[in-house]
């Protein structure tokens, strides 16, 4: 596995690079999800593929930008599912941005996700890589330099609350009130990959993107969103749910790009999730 997490170390280091190109603007192409590409999308997935076609213990690669899984070596032991460019929406708002990977062995299901890893391209270009303990390194010259393990406490002060509030249930608004009333800060960028970072490196506090009115399956992606940030979350002293009790590596789609709600946060706000959800 060690030769896919130095591809992936590779590969971040060249779209750190790459995302300075002053090409623009969107393609003229939705993904399965419906979002319509940037063409930065586009590039950051051709990149990774490119990068990731050099590992020959690679059977398929899962993107969302691609329709369908890209199968590379017969008999190969690992899936490698990406999300290349999170938070495409707000590149050009030069907002950070990030890509997010999930190891999986034989088949892509939580029981056998083995490593999660995510970059942030921002002031500094950031990855974190997750087989036991989340790892966080800074690009340094060209040199991936270690900072520190991650690990969350019992109780955070942010609440990242995602998706359209009209759309919210009850349920869901009275869970962000209780927490905005007890002091929480308002951090919500639109990148889940920079609003989940800030989260494991304060230490705390919770991030949502739920069940909507219009969504109800919620909007992340499963094996490329939420399966690798849950598992990082866990192996951080984190909890997750999905809205109904449900820790999220519990769940398992055969649908490559099935989305899911779901909360990452410290015990205490996923204690008082669970309270008020069955309520
Ligand atoms: P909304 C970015 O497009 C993304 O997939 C996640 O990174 C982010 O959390 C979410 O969508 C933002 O969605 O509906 O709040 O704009």
């Amino acid at each position: 596995m060690q030769e896919i997490i130095d591809c992936i170390k590779n590969v971040v280091k060249i779209i750190s690079k790459d995302i300075l190109t002053p090409e623009k603007g969107y393609s003229t192409n939705q993904n399965s999800s419906g979002d319509l590409q940037l063409k930065q999308d586009v590039r950051c997935d051709n990149l990774i593929t490119a990068e990731l076609s050099k590992c020959g213990n690679i059977k398929a690669i899962i993107s969302e930008e691609k329709d369908d899984p890209f199968f590379l070596y017969d008999n190969a032991k690992y899936i490698v599912a990406y999300d290349p460019l999170d938070g495409s929406s707000v590149f050009e708002a030069n907002f950070s941005v990030g890509s997010i990977f999930a190891i999986y062995e034989q088949t892509a299901e939580p029981k056998n996700l083995k490593c999660a890893i995510y970059s942030v391209y921002g002031a500094k270009t950031q990855i974190v890589i997750c087989e036991d303990l989340p790892k966080l390194y800074t690009l340094i010259d060209d040199d991936f330099v270690y900072e520190k393990d991650l690990k969350l406490d019992e109780k955070g002060k942010i609440n990242s609350p995602g998706g359209t509030y009209k759309n919210h249930t009850k349920k869901h608004s009275d869970f962000l009130k209780a927490l905005f009333d007890e002091g929480y800060r308002l951090r919500y960028s639109g990148a889940m990959v920079a609003d989940l970072h800030q989260i494991l490196i304060k230490g705390g506090g919770i991030f949502s993107y739920p069940a909507t009115n219009d969504a109800p399956n919620g909007k992340l992606r499963a094996l490329f969103e939420v399966f690798p940030f849950a598992y990082i979350f866990k192996n951080a002293g984190g909890y997750t749910d999905n809205g109904e009790g449900v820790d999220l590596l519990s769940l398992k789609f055969a649908q490559t790009h099935a989305t899911t709600p779901c909360y990452f946060g410290s015990k205490y706000e996923i204690d008082k999730l669970k309270t008020m959800m069955k309520d």
